[in-house]
Order: C-alpha cells, then structure tokens, then sequence
C-alpha cells in the first residue's frame, strides 16, 4: 500500500451511539479520501491477532470484550502524509487528553472507549488494511 493511505476503525461505541455518519463526515471534510469502507464483526481471535502488540498489557482482555461486543466501520483512507494527519485529527488516545475539535475529544467516552482506530506507522497501515479488506475492495 503506497504511503499516502492510513487504516481506521470506527469502534462498537460509535457504532452503537450512531456515530457514523458524523464522523465520516469529518473525515472526508479534512480531506481524506475513502478507497475502502465497510460494516463487520471482529471475531474474539480476530481482535487478539489485531491488537496482538498489547496482549502483555492489563486492558488486553477487556480490549478484546469491548472491540467484539458489536460491530466496527472499517475504511481504508488516502492524502498526503495521511498517517500522521489521521492521528491529529483523531486526537490523544485518553479523549481527556484530546484536542479540541479532535474526533475523540468529540465521541470518545474513555480510554478505553474512545471511538476510533488510526494507525501509527506506513507498515502497520497496510498490514492492518490487508488484514481487514481484499485487493478487490480498495479503491
Ligand atoms: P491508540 O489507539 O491511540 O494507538 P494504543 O496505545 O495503541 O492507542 O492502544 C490501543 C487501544 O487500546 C486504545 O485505542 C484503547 O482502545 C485501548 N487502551 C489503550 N490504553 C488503555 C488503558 O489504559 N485502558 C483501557 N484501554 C486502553
Ligand atoms: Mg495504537
């Protein structure tokens, strides 16, 4: 996947509070195009493999609760520098941190629920959007 291409997750909380749109909404209005977008379901082994990186840490178990409780929105999403840009406008992971106007200051609950996935670095951009779509569903 070409540099330019970041990987987000709208997480079960947004989902159920009906986020979507809204934060879609803010995505496409900062300038990011979306070349891959869907409604799924991580399985339990689905969300360890994702998040495997923390499995030694102690929310790792309720990571995997909260991020198969419902469903996601899945997108693949392209601009300029994207990784980096998508991380600011999402904002600090804890939304108590986060920047004003940021999409957790916004939506987020909690660190722990804190509405949106944003990928932190070009590797683990396309390994987390091929881990999610097939070549045939980015555009
Ligand atoms: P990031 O999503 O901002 O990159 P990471 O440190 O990679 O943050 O953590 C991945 C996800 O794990 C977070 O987005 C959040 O849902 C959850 N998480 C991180 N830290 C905590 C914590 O201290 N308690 C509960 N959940 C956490
Ligand atoms: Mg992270």
């Amino acid at each position: 996947m070409a540099t330019n291409r970041t990987f987000t997750m709208l997480k079960p909380d947004a989902v159920e509070k009906g986020h979507i749109g809204a934060i879609l909404e803010k995505i496409n209005a900062s300038g990011f195009r979306i070349v891959a977008l869907k409604l799924t379901h991580m399985t339990k082994a689905d969300a360890e493999s994702f998040y495997a990186i923390h499995n030694e840490r102690p929310f790792f178990g309720e990571l995997v609760e909260y991020m198969t409780r419902g469903p996601i929105v899945a997108a693949i999403l392209e601009k300029e520098n994207a990784v980096a840009d998508f991380r600011t406008l999402i904002g600090a992971t804890n939304p108590a941190d986060a920047a004003e106007g940021t999409i957790r200051k916004l939506y987020a609950a909690s660190i722990g629920e804190n509405a949106v996935h944003g990928s932190d670095s070009d590797e683990n951009a396309s390994i987390e959007a091929e881990f999610h779509f097939a070549g045939r569903e980015q555009f």
